[in-house]
């Protein structure tokens, strides 16, 4: 079908009250680019500052002297920006809606009592010893403090590190000595799908690692009140600590560069690596895309599904839509618990208007047929969205006929870690929709397609997404390491942002992103290396050498493939495909989970030892006929054995 068949136009009711139209869409836009002073001295008005900034744009992309400034004289604090300038007009209205595991818990957090309780957190922090610079790790469940101990962090100029719950206590281990974290704050345990997950537990193992001795506190909510070891003199109550504390914490004035937050995210090589978010710019970004391109407008219920361990949730649950006065719903289970119908049944519970959800989830939804959304009416959606991995077609057409009711338009937002907000959307007054293309560019971004010698391809045509010029969202560095920032980002192509995605413009300049190009791949949502998992699995002892690929996944998008080589006297076992997958389950957490493991007594190489994963790619995927060029390989043999014992699906 070509792309011009299906087009949804932008709906007439959603462009009477959109924040943007057609003409205002590109009239912004052409603005941000040919003007970007100008355009994001105005935009920057959005933010309280306690000084103005005078300065705008400084940013250099050199490979030389990788060097991003935005607003660099201003001064302000996120947390007031996110709570306090909202107390007079609507300190009575819900800032969170919080929604628990269980259907029956849930409650609502006004931005008077987000206040009360992000300073008493702040407080509790600075008893602890916490103060401006220090870096707090936070691995959490979906709760309230989530939110809080971002805010608090961010109150008294402390950088947060969020590790998402569903990584190991080896992984959380690596993220707290990587970012020399002296507290981390937990809960006792996190409750999914009415399964309870010891978070603590993990907590305790983790910081008996190597290296973590700089960590001097943990501080625990009792989510749970399950049963939990104690380490006196480094374990603290959330509420004995925090209770006691004065409700009022004077905001730290922050400087615009000042960091804000690390974020860990997996890339082609090495460990997970820390960006840098620092605290104007992201601010900025954060609040102007997710007005936009959510058209949110006062009064709405907005929610996100991503978990705060993500940037989706930093800038889409947390910093966005709470800068703008939104109220913002939290869910803390899963939605396929109690029922499969319980992501509408949340809709209608508490009247959501916008959804911003991720393909992996609505591909677990719709494999249970049309009929899963039954016990619910969703008649209040009005904005739909998606993010995380590309999302397709028969995922678009359901997630617009069943969950939107045929009336909801979907923003398809492309962006990453390294962005700190959406790239590439639509807007919903704005654009006309394509199912599968994340459309066109927001304001100030500049993509291009190069082809792999660094040519600027023009027109209809492949090729490797990168950005031509920097936006105020950009991440700044790599946390302690900006050798390497400036390595993986900006030295394929002098002088742009590589994203590491391969693209596809159309003939109407829609851009449709096709996936990595490098070894990351993206398991329901999920960014991981390749490396990581294979480094995981050397460390076994059966195991001689592992190549790990990605393969198509009806309801993951891209699922695990893994290639063991064993040493000499191993026995290939079905038992030990289940050890190795429990290794690395443990290692890096079950996110991580190997889909399929197929014993390789070699592996296709180049004479000069690389492993060519692009023919292990095509045998993962039930792709034999089309190899391509096999000549370089050291042993051509290797490749006829792996397709005849490839795991059949
Ligand atoms: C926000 C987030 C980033 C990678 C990115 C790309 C993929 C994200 C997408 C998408 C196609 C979309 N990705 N959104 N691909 N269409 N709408 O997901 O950040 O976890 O860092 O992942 O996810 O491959 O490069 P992050």
């Amino acid at each position: 079908m070509s792309d011009q068949q299906n087009v949804y136009p932008v709906r007439d009711d959603i462009a009477a009250k959109a924040w943007a139209d057609k003409a205002t869409y590109q009239a912004m836009y052409q603005q941000s680019v040919n003007e970007p002073d100008t355009f994001w001295a105005e935009q920057a008005k959005r933010i309280d500052w306690v000084k103005a900034p005078s300065k705008i744009k400084h940013t250099s992309f050199d490979p030389h002297n990788v060097d991003i400034r935005w607003f660099e004289d201003g001064t302000l604090n996120a947390s007031t920006n996110c709570i306090d300038r909202h107390l007079e007009q609507r300190g009575d209205q819900t800032a969170i809606i919080w929604e628990g595991d269980d259907p029956n818990d849930s409650a609502h957090i006004t931005y008077r009592d987000l206040h009360e309780r992000t300073c008493k957190l702040a407080n509790a922090l600075k008893e602890l010893g916490i103060g401006k610079g220090d870096v707090v790790t936070l691995y959490m469940p979906m709760i309230p403090e989530a939110a809080v101990a971002m805010l608090a962090c961010a109150r008294i100029g402390a950088v947060h590190s969020v590790v998402f719950g569903g990584f190991s206590p080896d992984a959380l281990a690596q993220r707290v000595v990587g970012a020399n974290s002296k507290l981390v704050i937990t809960a006792d345990e996190s409750v999914r799908g009415g399964k309870h997950v010891p978070l603590k537990d993990n907590v305790d193992a983790a910081l008996t690692r190597d290296g973590t001795e700089i960590c001097k506190n943990v501080l625990v909510v009792k989510r749970t009140g399950g049963e939990i070891e104690w380490n006196d003199g480094r374990d603290v109550w959330y509420a004995d600590v925090v209770d006691k504390q004065s409700a009022d914490c004077p905001a730290e004035e922050m400087n615009a560069e000042d960091p804000l937050f690390i974020l860990y995210t997996s890339g082609s090589t090495g460990a997970p690596k820390g960006l840098k978010h620092t605290t104007g710019g992201y601010m900025v970004y954060a609040s102007l895309t997710h007005q936009y391109v959510f058209d949110y407008q006062d009064g709405e219920i907005y929610w996100c599904t991503a978990d705060v361990g993500w940037v989706t949730g930093h800038s889409y649950i947390v910093y966005g839509p709470l800068a703008n006065g939104g109220t913002t719903l939290m869910f803390e289970g899963v939605p396929s618990y109690p029922t499969h119908g319980r992501m509408g049944d949340i809709v209608d519970k508490h009247k959501v208007n916008i959804l911003y959800t991720a393909p992996t989830a609505i591909r677990a939804l719709m494999a249970h047929g049309d009929s899963v959304m039954d016990s619910s009416q969703r008649d209040t959606l009005r904005i739909l969205g998606s993010v995380g991995e590309p999302i397709n077609p028969e995922a678009w057409d359901w997630f617009y006929r069943v969950i939107g009711n045929s009336k909801c338009p979907i923003v398809d937002t492309w962006w990453q870690t390294e962005t700190g907000g959406i790239m590439i959307a639509p807007l919903p007054g704005a654009t006309d929709l394509k199912p599968g293309s994340a459309t066109l560019p927001f304001f100030g971004v500049q993509p291009a397609l190069f082809d792999s010698e660094g040519n600027t391809l023009e027109g209809a045509v492949e090729g490797n997404l990168v950005l031509t010029d920097s936006w105020p969202g950009q991440a700044r560095s790599i946390w302690g390491d900006h050798e390497r920032f400036t390595q993986t980002y900006f030295s394929t192509y002098k002088g742009v942002y590589f994203t590491g995605d391969g693209c596809r413009r159309d003939e109407d300049g829609y851009y449709w992103i096709t996936g990595r190009v490098d070894d990351v791949i993206n398991v329901s949502g999920h960014r991981m290396g390749t490396a990581e998992i294979e480094s995981s699995l050397v460390a076994h002892d059966a195991v001689a050498e592992a190549a790990v690929v990605g393969f198509p996944h009806d309801i993951k998008g891209q699922g695990i493939y893994i290639y063991v080589t064993l040493n000499g006297d191993v026995e290939p076992t079905d038992e030990l495909k289940k050890e190795l997958t429990q290794w690395v389950r443990k290692d890096i957490g079950p996110i991580a989970s190997p889909d399929v493991i197929q014993w390789a007594p070699g592996l296709p190489k180049t004479r000069s030892g690389k492993i060519m994963r692009r023919i292990l790619r095509k045998i993962a995927a039930n792709e034999c006929d089309g190899l391509g060029d096999t000549s370089t390989l050291a042993d051509p043999g290797v490749v006829d054995e792996l397709i005849e014992n490839r795991a059949v699906r």
